[in-house]
């Protein structure tokens, strides 16, 4: 392939994205333009304001910066819709224990698993936490990523959670990319409230949740449905809670056992019910009739090792829109990559690589209630795009280990991605 075209006047990262952008492609479905066309569209004032074919753009936008893509592939820009991406410590050494054969329960005894992360971000400052999560993002970033969530989690208490979603917000605004912070206060329990799960969930609610949500740094309410976690009762609360603050909830549902919070999640309108792998039809169609979102986590399959993929043919057959994400965290998942994602979600789970493509973009931009500035090149979004070094857009889903090259564009500045 021919060297990433000099995309004049492109010279500094960073630079005004403001000009028209002439002869890209689009996959259909992602652009309001033409599909499969050689299509342009033009930015002003970091938004996109018109688009159409290269041969109809208006001679008003004459004499404009011009942007050639040569014909190559654009996508909007990629969206990680469920990440864990503040924490502290490291998880590492379980790798080589869970190889060993060490299981969940063995790792936890060995002062491993979720509480050792949990112990380790309350154990870390804000800079800290914020120079361990900068690279991570950093990597999503250079993949094209425009949005990502961050949840909290790991801190279990007032402080520390709080901790987690300012460094969350200070990395959206250092970075310059959307980011949503969700609360995951009901991740698990903490030590110190062991055998008093449902002290812990009136601390979630009364406490840590308003005074989080007062202070600007909610987006959404998650939780972690499941028996090693809380019941659906007790998410439940969380999410009537939720609702006092007007916050929208989502839901890790399903991950390891039925427990009915795909269908509790829709009944509350849910944003999205993530992870799936024990999806049953009643929970399919509760989500559809809600319009939740179904995110599909790879990596954390991947990592576990399972062998029981998420429901995606009735899914597809119900309408239910899938998004795909990374989960990034140290225990379950600890995936810096959305197009491997992508490749896994095709291999393991199924999916065609429009849907993957419509996992990472548009389905992923509504699971975080994004879709007006999201998932789409279209008129009057901000303008949040990729341009790729590849010749067909299934690349982005078929290298293994390899990051296509690319020139992202984000909140209308143009940044540099990929490898060199
Ligand atoms: N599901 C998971 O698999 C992770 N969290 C969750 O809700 C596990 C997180 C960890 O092990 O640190
Ligand atoms: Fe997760």
């Amino acid at each position: 392939m021919s060297p990433m075209p000099n995309l004049h006047p492109v010279s500094t990262p960073g630079s005004s994205a403001d000009g028209v952008w002439r002869r890209l492609r689009v996959p259909a479905g992602l652009g309001d333009t033409t599909t499969q066309a050689l299509s342009s569209w033009v930015v002003e004032g970091g938004r996109i304001v018109w688009t159409g074919a290269d041969a109809d753009v208006p001679t008003a936008f004459a004499g404009r910066p011009e942007f050639d893509g040569a014909g190559r592939w654009a996508t909007p820009g990629l969206v990680d819709c469920h990440t864990h991406l503040v924490y502290g410590g490291s998880r590492v050494h379980e790798f080589a224990l869970r190889l060993a054969g060490a299981d969940y329960a063995q790792i936890a005894r060995a002062g491993g698993g979720i509480v050792a992360t949990v112990a380790a971000t309350r154990a870390a400052d804000e800079d800290t936490l914020y120079a361990q999560a900068a690279p991570r993002l950093r990597a999503l970033l250079d993949e094209g990523v425009c949005a990502v969530e961050i949840k909290s989690g790991y801190g279990l208490e007032l402080a520390a959670e709080r901790r987690q979603l300012r460094v969350a917000r200070r990395l959206g605004t250092d970075f310059g990319v959307d980011v949503r912070c969700t609360f995951l206060g009901a991740h698990a329990l903490p030590p110190e409230y062991a055998g008093r799960a449902d002290a812990y969930i009136d601390e979630v609610c009364e406490r840590m949740l308003p005074v989080l949500a007062a202070e600007g740094l909610v987006d959404a309410v998650d939780a972690f449905c499941e028996r090693i976690a809380f019941t659906p009762a007790q998410v439940e609360r969380v999410f009537v809670a939720a609702a006092r603050l007007g916050l929208p909830v989502k839901l890790h549902a399903e991950q390891l056992s039925d427990q009915g919070g795909a269908a509790l999640a829709a009944r509350h309108g849910a944003l999205s019910c993530d992870h799936l792998e024990h999806l049953g039809a009643d929970g399919i169609a509760a989500m559809r009739a809600a319009g939740s979102v179904a995110v599909l986590l790879p990596g954390a399959y991947y990592a576990l090792r399972d062998t029981r993929p998420p429901p995606v043919q009735a899914l597809r057959e119900a309408g239910v829109p899938m998004a795909v994400a990374t989960d990034h965290n140290p225990g379950s998942s600890p995936v810096q990559s959305l197009l491997l994602m992508m490749n896994m979600a095709c291999t393991l789970f199924g999916l065609t690589v429009d849907e993957a493509l419509a996992g990472v973009t548009r389905h992923a931009a509504r699971a975080l209630g994004l879709q007006d500035s999201h998932g789409l090149i279209g008129v009057g979004r901000p303008a949040n795009f990729v341009v790729w070094d590849i010749a067909e857009p299934a690349e982005l889903a078929y290298w293994i280990g390899r990051r296509p090259r690319c020139r992202v564009v984000r909140r209308g500045r143009v940044v540099e991605g990929g490898a060199p």
